[in-house]
Parts: structure tokens; C-alpha cells; sequence
């Protein structure tokens, strides 16, 4: 089988890749799923870090997901992005946030997410970070967020560095090409 040219063995490579991000598994808890929970690497020395998920309520009541804490966070809040003179800013809910009957809602970058602050230690690509929301309802539902790039706009998202730059992808350095 030495017709498998290189490039072929390097495409399939960067499949592999592509399919592998892990994904987190959905976490039901009573009527709510929680699903793709992610957040980013923290770049050099960062104490803060977004959490981003999705929430849906299968349900008939709405439920509120009041707040959030993690191991590795001195503070976690809930945030949510809003205009403030012109500018884009983000504050805390207070309330928490609603997530009504038969509705999906989305922490996502640029919108609403969970903010981690005085972390105690550095998120690497592929961590997986324990957090614990707490629902109004639901109660306390324990997920974990899986860390993509620095740049990943989206869980499974390599972010800006691209797939192919192997000397980028340290995580990988079993896998040797010859
Ligand atoms: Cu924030």
C-alpha cells in the first residue's frame, strides 16, 4: 500500500482532527439539557475565562439559571453583553437568566455567557473544567466545560490557527508524520 501519497495521509489527518474535538455530553437534569458546554484557552497569565453553553427546557415551566460556581474559579458569574454609551459592555445578571418552556437558549460569544474570574490555574486546550450551575428548578447540575484554541468561535472549532500547522499542535506530538 505505498500508493498513499502524503497529502492523502495529511487530509485524513486533519479529519481526524476535525471529528475529534470532544464534545461535551448532554446533561439532563429534570426537564433542562444542557449541551456544548465549552470555553477557551487562557492565554498567558489570564484570571478570567467565558463559559459558554446551551440550555434547553423540554418542559411546561420556565426555570432560571440563577448561578454558577467552579473549583477553579474564585468568582463565576453570569454575564450578559449590553450597549453602554456606544460601547459593548458586559455586566452581571442578577436575576439570572430565564430559560422559558420549549425554548433553546445559548450562552455564545458576543452574547450572553458564564464569566469565570480569579481562576487558580491555567485552561489548556482539552481540559475539561468542572463548573456547577445552579437552576431555580432543576437545581444544581454539574457540567464541564471542554476547552478549545484560544481563538475557537465555537465548540470543535480549531479556531485561527488552522488544522494543518502541525508544529502548532503540541497535543498531537505522538502522532508523528514521516
Ligand atoms: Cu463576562
Amino acid at each position: 500500500m505505498k500508493t498513499i501519497s502524503k497529502n492523502v495521509l495529511l487530509a485524513a489527518f486533519a479529519l481526524a482532527i476535525s471529528a475529534a474535538p470532544a464534545v461535551a455530553d448532554d446533561v439532563k437534569a429534570g426537564d433542562l439539557v444542557v449541551s456544548q458546554a465549552w470555553s477557551r484557552a487562557t492565554p498567558g497569565g489570564a484570571k478570567v475565562a467565558g463559559g459558554y453553553l446551551t440550555i434547553e427546557n423540554k418542559g411546561t415551566a420556565a426555570d432560571r439559571l440563577v448561578s454558577v460556581s467552579a473549583d477553579i474559579a474564585g468568582k463565576a458569574e453570569i454575564h450578559e453583553m449590553a450597549m453602554d454609551n456606544g460601547v459593548m459592555k458586559m455586566r452581571p445578571l442578577d436575576k439570572g437568566l430565564a430559560i422559558d418552556p420549549g425554548k433553546t437558549v445559548k450562552l455564545a460569544p458576543g452574547g450572553n455567557h458564564l464569566m469565570l474570574q480569579e481562576l487558580k490555574g491555567a485552561f489548556k486546550q482539552g481540559d475539561k473544567v468542572p463548573v456547577t450551575l445552579q437552576f431555580e428548578k432543576a437545581g444544581k447540575v454539574a457540567v464541564s466545560l471542554d476547552v478549545q484554541s484560544v481563538g475557537a468561535q465555537a465548540p470543535g472549532d480549531a479556531g485561527h490557527s488552522g488544522h494543518m500547522d502541525m508544529k502548532k499542535m503540541p497535543d498531537h506530538s505522538g502522532m508523528k508524520m514521516k
